[in-house]
């Protein structure tokens, strides 16, 4: 694995990456250990879309995260848990422990049915037994599914039966700040619908009372005496499935993105050190819960497979109080900080008072990642966190790309903020017009695409291939598209501007707003929906939905307290409306067909330049619609 340490040297290697990709991550893939090595690097047409890296090469990507370290690294520490209290004792795993830890639970796995290939939904909370199962999955070549722990019964139970799981691994519950989650119930709940599940593996967090079937559910703490800390790993080809995750798009239902077990290990690793110019030894901690993308590349996998220590935190950032990330960081010395900009935005509202008790001079590095980091926020946390000496890494990337995409390395690139600067080695960016054309030079603006694939890029969607294609690789032919535009300034820098699609990052995390619709949509007084975002201080974008009733209700705010819990039971607390207006119509064309730019404006208190409204069947609701904005 080349480590760039210059800018000379990050632009040599990103033209070589470019002239002949194929000798490129050959290169980078040498250093890990392959059962068999691939016999062609790269086979890849985007029309389907098919996409095979290392073809042939067989490998376990738990062996390159665990068994390699052992001899050199066996007693380092590999994970550093944090729990939610500051007061209870958290942990420390070596790489031997962490090792031992994952080879029981896959022997725990097989002995529970599972095989390679089976598709294990993990809904769990951030303690290590996440990263245990995740692990534990990928050596026996079950595919993982991991569901982040905010997602309510029916998410849950939509994700299950997509993939078709056979074994759900849970807790009990999870503690987050001040409250207790009982995840086992939301299990039970979804478990209603979800036939193909055989099995129910529940760990102990909180000790909170659960009710436990005969025969479909295990106890970890039951099933780990029974088995041995002896398993060789499953020996998966390259372009074996590794796991699903869902990620919401512009249609209600989210896809199940896939990633394949060789490209997404090369990738994962290699901008994991690059970007964070991680050396070894040092303290790494990314504040996202393994329920994303993020946990899955940059607290698992990536850090792993370079043996470092990660840092897993289980509680939120204002638990007890707005510093715990501070006191965190100064208790185990981080050197390496990688969180989101809604976060930083809000301790920044908080108030510098919870950030001067702590020195954070360990820290070396800040990263950004989720959403656009603003320019105000951006200069908080150079200045407040990083004390103007900790190069900020705003890195833009997606769940579809496996890993980081665009972005400075830490320290070597010369960062503006807003912009998440340069593309990686390997990544070819192009910026097309809205008929497909690339806009070339620099000082454009369009949609961001990518003409070439990279190891880690999404292989199709779960159990829907079209989907895949639908999604990604239809809308201009030849490319990947990310949905999001950007703009390339005068020295081709890239800033991204945000979402061009019906997708919303409400604090940095994307939702769908036919998703949300979907959810409003079960409350039994709404007859249709309309979702949008607006921008806000805290979250990025918040949540505005245009709700027609049934019939008149007068208790307005008993209804939209109804509202707000079924969007909690149907999708979950994320995805909670901010601002709910009842109209009594929405503005369609007269082929039926919502005008969301209006909806936008509106939402965003705008009302000067609604454009042309025209071709709208019934022009009157824009009136009503303005008159009684929130
Ligand atoms: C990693 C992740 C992907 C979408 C993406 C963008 C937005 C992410 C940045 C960003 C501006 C960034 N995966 N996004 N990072 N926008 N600057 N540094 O977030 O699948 O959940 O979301 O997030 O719109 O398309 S994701």
């Amino acid at each position: 694995m080349s480590r760039i340490t210059s800018i000379e040297e990050y632009h040599k290697e990103y033209k070589r990456s470019v002239e002949n990709p194929e000798a490129f991550w050959a290169e980078q893939a040498e250093q890990f250990v392959w059962k068999k090595k691939w016999d062609k690097v790269l086979d890849w047409n985007f029309n389907e879309p098919d996409i095979k890296w290392f073809v042939g090469g067989k490998l376990n990507i738990t062996e390159n995260c665990l068994d390699r370290h052992l001899s050199e690294r066996g007693n380092q520490t590999a994970i550093i848990w944090e729990p939610n209290n500051p007061n209870e004792s958290g942990r420390k795993i070596s790489y031997k422990e962490l090792h031992s830890e994952v080879c029981r639970f896959s022997n725990v796995l097989k002995n529970n049915g599972a095989k390679k290939g089976d598709r294990i939904c993990i809904y769990m909370p951030m303690i290590p037994e996440l990263a245990i199962a995740v692990l534990a999955c990928a050596r026996i070549g079950a595919i993982h599914s991991v569901v982040f722990g905010g997602f309510s019964f029916q998410s849950l139970s939509d994700r299950i039966h997509d993939a078709d799981c056979n074994i759900v691994i849970t807790a009990d519950g999870g503690f987050r700040g001040a409250k207790d989650i009982a995840l086992k119930s939301v299990v039970d709940e979804a478990l209603k619908t979800c036939p193909s599940v055989k099995k129910v593996i529940v760990t102990k967090r909180t000790n909170c009372e659960v009710i436990m079937q005969n025969e479909r559910d295990v106890w970890w703490h039951d099933e780990i005496k029974k088995v041995t800390d002896d398993c060789s790993p499953e020996m998966m080809d390259s372009e074996d499935k590794l796991f699903i995750l869902y990620t919401s798009g512009s249609t209600g239902k989210p896809k199940g993105v896939v990633h394949t077990c060789g490209g997404y290990m090369v990738y994962t690793q290699y901008t994991f050190e690059n970007v964070f110019q991680y050396k070894k030894g040092e303290i790494y901690w990314c504040t996202a819960d393994i329920g994303w993308i993020t946990g899955h590349s940059y607290l698992v996998y990536g850090p792993l497979l370079s043996g470092g220590t990660t840092l897993m935190f289980e509680g939120i950032p204002t638990f007890p109080d707005a510093g715990r990330f501070w006191q965190v960081i100064d208790k185990h010395q981080v050197n390496i900080f990688y969180t989101a900009p809604t976060a930083i935005r809000s301790l920044e509202a908080l108030g510098l008072d919870f950030v001067k008790p702590y020195k954070l001079n360990s820290l070396r590095v800040l990263g950004s990642v989720g959403e656009p980091i603003n320019e105000e926020a951006w200069h908080w946390y150079d200045e407040n966190i990083g004390k103007k000496k900790c190069p900020i890494a705003d890195t833009w990337w997606q769940t579809e790309t496996g890993g980081i995409m665009i972005s400075p390395l830490a320290g070597i690139t010369k960062t503006i903020p807003g912009f998440a600067t340069l593309p990686l080695p390997g990544i070819q960016p192009v910026l097309l017009d809205e008929k497909g054309n690339e806009l070339v030079g620099n000082s454009v603006e369009g949609r961001l695409c990518m003409k070439f694939p990279w190891p880690g890029i999404i292989r199709t969607t779960y159990n829907n291939h079209a989907r895949c294609y639908d999604a990604y690789f239809s809308q201009f032919k030849g490319y990947y598209f990310t949905g999001d535009g950007c703009r390339r300034d005068e020295n081709g820098y890239y800033r991204i501007t945000g979402r061009v699609d019906d997708v919303i990052k409400v604090s940095g995390h994307l939702l769908g707003t036919a998703e949300v619709e979907n959810a409003i949509n079960q409350h039994p007084d709404v007859v249709e929906s309309a979702v949008v975002g607006f921008p806000h201080d805290i979250k990025g974008w918040g949540i505005y939905a245009y709700v027609i009733l049934e019939h008149e209700r007068k208790d307005t705010d008993e209804l939209k307290k109804e509202i707000i819990a079924s969007v909690n039971k149907y999708m979950g607390a994320i995805a909670k409306p901010d601002k709910i207006q009842i109209v009594s119509g929405l503005p369609k064309t007269r082929s039926g067909k919502i005008m969301r730019r209006i909806l936008r404006k509106v939402a965003e208190g705008d009302f000067s330049n609604l454009g042309d409204t025209s071709t709208l069947l019934d022009p009157a609701v824009v009136e009503e619609i303005k008159a009684g904005a929130i």
